[in-house]
């Protein structure tokens, strides 16, 4: 007995069935030699905690029903899976669990595996990466080699925030309110060495690339610019009255210089800090701020404060002297780190200036009447500004910048807000960086050919802390340049780094020669990238940008990693975010076991518009299963009763079953269009469901509608098949098919099908026939009445009059009454 001979549905057995059948018959192997066009779809793969959580399988249920769709169109699709595999967490694991951070990882990743493939995700195993494996990470040593020959990878001393319970560095992103992400502890700074990638080479090009990325959400593009953050404005010189030092500031504002009232410095500005030898309150001014955060978002709500340090600076255009203050709102790390302070025109300044009643003066009004002439931000008409008064702020910005330049006195200039990337990481469970230390050479690159620089596994681990140093076979080498004494980097790469390239690699992961081969040309971009909202910034800019430094080394023909970016909703317990913590965690497996995958995937795609949030709902999960139990039933009731019978394909129909074909066609079309375009799968289903209640209505009373029930039913299961994908492969088998569901064509919708029946109405015009004219059978009122006064047999009676009324007798006659 086979399983399609199995009365009452059995989630297991069919989904074991469908699976071996896809893993015997290589049906998601990718291949590079097809004629079809290629369609590579990926999912951002997981960090290894454990266990899928319901986000995985969200995420990764619509990526799979996408691939199976465009399979079925033709398509040459890929999907692959693997793991970012290193991390903080498992060493945390580690020491809680008393285990070790790679035993922790392999045997998560194991575990994972198993689940997806019990949810029956089209990936190509083949194909698999894990993060943590040399062969993966000796490709992304490779690659730093390259960038730090060429001066992209460079150290520099740089403040950190240092997280002093996980004992590592944090990114500004990874502080919130002045604590560490996941410690919760406060967040010191600290200076020291650190490995750089200098992105902000290509923050041009990210930037002008986001201009034909069409295909990504505007918000995620917006967030992108805002990092990235170019501005355009001036540097310009102040002369210090009572030293021989001028002051550099930047502006993005030169029309307003008319309205400055006084200099900020950042606390840790040469000029700060030289004054700070002499003058105990602002050292300790600048002691007290440099204990705070360097969260620039921070900064922005910080309140301000500052210390005059009684010296004067002088405006260069007009000569006026104003006091320099050091202020902690500003940075060090963006312009000049130093400000002039315009108090009437800038939000900062202004709150700054209130606070130590400084000068306010206004230098540039509004346009348009805004009675609120307090603190104006926008552009408008300089006032006050000598040879510039009544200038437009643009025009005023050219003109000011040339007299600056004219007198020496400053440059155009444009700056972004987009700092270089640090990707040293001070701890044990990451890609070792590979550089060497030696007291004679200085720091000298791992030679190519002994790479990879592979971490050491094998030691007892224990210690919290970065614990490279303590193992001596890996830290203690011999100098490559002079064969001395040496020592290694000890720091790793930031994951982002791995995350960065990953989409390339899974084209080619087998390969042992090179980072990558042909076959990533070949599949590169990505067509269609699916993920968390939460990765708009760094993930997409790190990966835009890797992907642009992979072309330049000239592995890589595209200038851009993902086409289309798609980014699903969260899944929520009882309004919030699932959650360890809050112990409102709902885990996959349980479904998996009790409903299986199938039913699991169908409330997922149902439930919500994937890119909103989802509210996790056990009664939805019941409604989902009970919707394929009546699939099952439906399907079989029809061949218990029919027998298997020829689908309808073309030909005379009878008016019932015309309206059904209609409902079929229609709904057809719906779904494609979903599949193609909106991915809004939960209209997609609930219009299948509809036709199968309209299908539930149909009376089968002869072979051709017996003929007619096998189109709708067939059609009805391949439309779910991407989202149930076990379940419909059987029932294909029970509708009597040979071939396997994934193998066959998306249907086609049959456009007649969906062509309305037209009727002949009369059209009168005060009771005089007028005109005959075809609409719609059963046609709204309104369109009616529209393509009607259109006529132009019907106008020349109604010209110049006034319709008093429009009388329609449905399906029949239209009679309009004028004066
Ligand atoms: C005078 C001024 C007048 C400014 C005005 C703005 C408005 P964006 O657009 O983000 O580049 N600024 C410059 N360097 C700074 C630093 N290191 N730390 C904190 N703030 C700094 O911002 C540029 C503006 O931010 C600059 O233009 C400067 O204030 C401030 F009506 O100068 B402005
Ligand atoms: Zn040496």
């Amino acid at each position: 007995m086979t399983i399609k001979n199995i009365r009452s549905y059995d989630a297991k057995l069919v989904e074991k069935e469908a699976q071996s059948y896809w893993t015997l018959e290589k049906t998601f192997l990718a291949n590079e030699n097809s004629p079809n066009e290629k369609f590579y779809s990926l999912c951002m793969f997981p960090y290894p905690s454990g266990n899928i959580h319901m986000g995985h399988v969200r995420n990764y249920s619509i990526g799979d029903a996408i691939i199976r769709y465009k399979k079925m169109c033709g398509k040459n699709v890929f999907q692959p899976m693997g793991w970012d595999a290193f991390g903080l967490p498992a060493e945390n694991a580690a020491i809680k669990n008393n285990t070790h951070p790679a035993v922790w990882t392999y045997q998560n990743i194991n575990n994972m595996r198993k689940q997806l493939k019990q949810m029956g995700y089209g990936y190509d195993w083949s194909r698999e990466i894990a993060t943590c494996s040399p062969e993966y990470y000796k490709w992304e040593q490779w690659l730093f080699l390259k960038l730090h020959a060429k001066g992209l990878a460079y150290k520099k001393k740089s403040v950190v925030n240092w997280d002093p319970v996980d004992q590592t560095v944090l990114a500004n992103e990874q502080v919130v309110n002045g604590r560490g992400w996941r410690s919760d502890a406060l967040i010191e700074k600290k200076e020291i060495s650190q490995w750089f990638l200098k992105i902000t080479d290509y923050a041009d090009e990210l930037l002008t690339g986001l201009d034909y990325l069409d295909e990504w959400p505007l918000q995620v593009k917006t967030m992108q610019r805002n990092w990235i953050g170019k501005s355009k404005g001036a540097r310009i010189c102040f002369k210090v009255k009572q030293l021989q030092h001028t002051v550099e500031v930047f502006t993005s504002r030169p029309d307003t210089i008319f309205g400055c009232t006084f200099i900020g410095l950042a606390p840790d500005h040469p000029l700060s800090r030289e004054l700070s030898t002499s003058e105990e309150e602002i050292k300790l001014f600048i002691d007290k701020c440099m204990q705070m955060s360097t969260a620039e978002s921070d900064l922005a709500t910080l309140e301000k404060n500052g210390i005059n340090t009684g010296l004067t600076a002088i405006n260069p255009l007009n000569g006026e002297e104003v006091p320099i203050w050091i202020a902690n709102y500003i940075l060090s790390t963006y312009g000049a780190g130093a400000i002039m302070g315009v108090p009437s025109h800038d939000e900062r300044d202004s709150e700054f200036a209130r606070r130590f009643n400084l000068d306010i003066k206004p230098v540039v009004i509004p346009d348009s009447d805004i009675s609120n002439t307090n603190l104006f931000t926008g552009k408008g008409t300089l006032v006050n500004s000598g040879e510039f008064n009544g200038l437009e702020s643009d025009d005023a910005i050219q003109k000011i910048i040339q007299k600056l330049q004219a007198l020496k006195a400053g440059v155009e200039e444009t700056n972004y807000r987009l700092r270089d990337w640090g990707i040293s990481r001070q701890r044990y469970w990451g890609a070792p960086i590979p550089i060497i230390y030696c007291d004679d050479c200085g720091t000298v690159p791992v030679p190519e050919k002994d790479l990879p620089v592979v971490l050491p596994e094998q030691f007892e681990f224990t210690d919290k802390s970065n614990v490279l140093k303590n193992i001596p076979e890996f830290y203690h080498v011999t100098c490559p340049c002079c064969g001395g004494a040496a020592v290694r980097e000890t720091d790793t790469f930031d994951t982002f780094v791995e995350s960065s390239w990953y989409s390339a690699r899974f084209a080619c992961a087998d390969q042992t020669k090179s980072m990558l081969d042909d076959r990533a040309n070949y599949w590169a971009p990505v067509d269609l990238y699916i993920g968390g909202i939460e990765h708009a910034i760094l993930h997409l800019l790190y990966a835009r940008f890797i992907h642009k430094v992979i072309r330049d080394e000239g592995l890589l023909t595209s200038d851009e990693p993902f086409t289309r970016l798609f980014t699903q909703g969260m899944v929520l317990k009882d309004g919030a975010k699932m959650s360890k913590s809050k112990g409102n965690v709902v885990n996959p497996q349980d479904y998996i076991d009790n409903y299986g995958a199938d039913t699991l995937r169908l409330f997922m795609m149902f439930s919500a518009p994937p890119e909103q949030q989802l509210e996790w709902s056990d009664s939805g999960v019941e409604g989902a299963h009970r919707f394929i139990k009546k699939l099952w039933n439906t399907i079989h009731i029809h061949v218990e009763n029919w027998g298997i019978s020829k689908a309808h394909s073309g030909g005379i129909v009878s008016a019932k079953q015309k309206e059904l074909r209609r409902k079929l066609h229609e709904t057809l079309s719906k779904v494609s269009d979903v599949m193609e375009h909106k991915l809004s799968f939960n209209t997609a289903i609930a219009s299948v469901m509809e036709l199968i209640n309209t299908f539930g209505k149909f009376q089968v009373d002869s072979e051709s509608d017996r003929g007619i029930a096998q189109e709708v039913l067939e059609h009805v299961v391949i439309m779910l098949s991407p989202i149930v994908p076990h379940v419909t492969h059987v029932l294909w088998q029970v509708l009597g098919h040979e071939r396997a569901l994934i193998t066959e064509a998306w249907p086609k919708v049959d456009r007649l099908a969906t062509v309305p029946d037209t009727v002949i109405i009369a059209v009168q015009v005060n009771g005089k026939l007028r005109a005959q004219h075809h609409v719609d059978l059963n046609a709204p009122e309104g369109l009616i009445k529209d393509s009607i006064f259109n006529l132009k047999e019907v106008k020349k009676y109604i010209d110049g009059k006034t319709v008093k009324r429009t009388i329609i007798i449905p399906n029949k006659l239209a009679n309009i009454v004028t004066d």
